[in-house]
């Protein structure tokens, strides 16, 4: 699509809906029919965020669908399947219905990805006229709270943070420093030798992303082998949080998942008090613990946010974009923040022609056009510029969401994009980059 092609903020507006209302599926939205039929969590998530001004009563619907996929011990999964076979890790590779506790009538995966969820249910409650927002709240509150508890109960340990146990929980599913760290993880020998001896694309014919995306924009075969076969390890231990925290090697506390959590959880506050009700107060201190512990993540000699590893407690020294997550949560010093916005402007690193890279230029890692490792995300650029806007950095928090519908209006609703020439790439139609372009239009 051509910059000509959607030249004003209404034509783009009416597109974004476009798009929006040919993904979904009744209540639920797809993120792009034709590589990503079902409905996952933080997509849907991101859609009701974008619809909220548009049709607050289809946003409050899409978060109210999410209800029927949520397990007995509060789970919400990242993806719930519809009846469309085309999704190469589908209901046969988690047969989450041979699980105690998953939802029934409906198959899920069994892992999760960031409580977006409950923000975007603020934001809609706040675009709702005031009976129907407070109706919504009702109806979606014991979602997020046993939602919430889950996360608590079975993923919080004594640091206070939120561990993930796979790359998929991140959303961000081959960033560098998951890929250095599943290294570790089981099961890839047969993708090396085959790499080796130079047949590693015999693999790609079996992978159903690389039939409709460049192989070049994804995974290598190696890192999809060790990821489909950690999950299939998880699937042996039916899934269980205790033995996975017990056992695996993959287990994260993640700057991005707890930097969401932590506005994930302000949010639950002001829902509860929206609605009158108190959090368990066990809850409510564990949750006021995430905040301190999340700065706990700052590298003092690199001045950067990594995760950590929760297996030998050591940072993993491995830029990417979710250094800036911490500036969403609101909880970094002024100091930090100045520190994180000269690492945003420096074209050594993240300031590229179309920012802001997932990957930083100077990574080995860095490839313009491979998903999580160097193209430009709309969800990862809202997160960045609502949190340069929380942090005073109002021009900077601009320029990226000029930006960000620049590169839209230019290049189309792809999935990601090329940091260096603007190019789309990815799935087309991609609902949460048609979504969050309508939150950008709608400020
Ligand atoms: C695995 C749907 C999802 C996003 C993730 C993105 C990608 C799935 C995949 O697509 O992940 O969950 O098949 O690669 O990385 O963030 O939610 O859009």
């Amino acid at each position: 699509m051509s910059e000509a092609a959607i030249p004003s903020d209404r034509a783009l507006r009416d597109a974004a809906l476009r798009v929006l209302a040919d993904n979904r599926r009744g209540d639920a939205t797809v993120p792009s029919p034709g590589l990503y039929p079902h409905q996952w969590l933080w997509d849907s998530a991101f859609v009701a965020m974008g619809l909220a001004a548009h049709d607050p009563g289809a946003a409050a619907a899409e978060l109210l669908s999410l209800r029927r996929g949520q397990w007995d011990n509060g789970m919400l999964p990242h993806i719930i399947f519809s009846d469309t076979p085309d999704y190469w890790e589908g209901p046969d590779f988690w047969r989450s219905r041979e699980v105690t506790g998953s939802p029934s009538g409906v198959d899920t995966s069994a892992i999760t990805q960031p409580p977006v969820v409950t923000i975007a249910a603020e934001t809609v409650a706040g675009r709702l006229p005031a009976e129907e927002g407070r109706h919504f709240l009702e109806s979606v509150y014991p979602m997020l709270l046993r939602y919430h508890a889950w996360i608590y109960r079975e993923r919080v340990r004594s640091s206070g943070l939120a561990v993930i146990v796979h790359p998929w929980e991140t959303g961000l599913d081959n960033s560098p420093p998951w890929m250095e760290l599943m290294k570790r993880a089981p099961g890839a020998p047969v993708g090396m030798f085959l790499e080796r001896v130079g047949l590693g694309r015999l693999n790609t014919k079996r992978r159903g992303d690389t039939r409709k995306v460049p192989l070049e924009e994804r995974q290598t075969n190696v890192e999809t082998l060790r990821t489909k076969a950690l999950a299939e390890r998880y699937r042996s231990w039916g899934y269980d949080s205790g033995v996975i925290l017990a056992r695996s090697k993959v287990v994260v506390e993640s700057v991005d998942f707890n930097s969401i959590l932590v506005r994930a959880n302000r949010a639950l506050d002001a829902i509860a008090e929206a609605l009158d009700r108190r959090l368990p107060d066990d809850l409510a201190a564990a949750m006021q613990k995430t905040e301190q512990a999340l700065e706990s993540l700052w590298d003092d000699e690199s001045e950067e946010y990594f995760s950590r590893d929760f297996r030998t407690q050591a940072p993993m020294r491995t830029s990417s974009v979710v250094t800036f997550m911490p500036l969403y949560a609101g909880t970094c010093s002024a100091e930090r923040a100045r520190s994180l916005v000269a690492k945003l402007n420096d074209p050594r690193r993240y300031a590229t022609p179309y920012p802001v890279p997932s990957a930083p230029l100077d990574s080995p890692y860095f490839s313009d056009r491979r998903y999580w490792q160097g193209p430009t995300w709309m969800n990862m650029n809202h997160f960045i510029a609502e949190g340069l806007r929380g942090a005073g950095y109002l021009d900077e928090a601009a320029t990226i969401e000029r930006s960000t519908v620049d590169l839209v209006r230019r290049s189309g609703f792809r999935e990601y994009y090329s940091p260096l020439t603007g190019e789309g790439l990815g799935a087309g139609d991609f609902s949460w980059t048609a979504a969050l372009v309508l939150e950008h239009l709608a400020e």
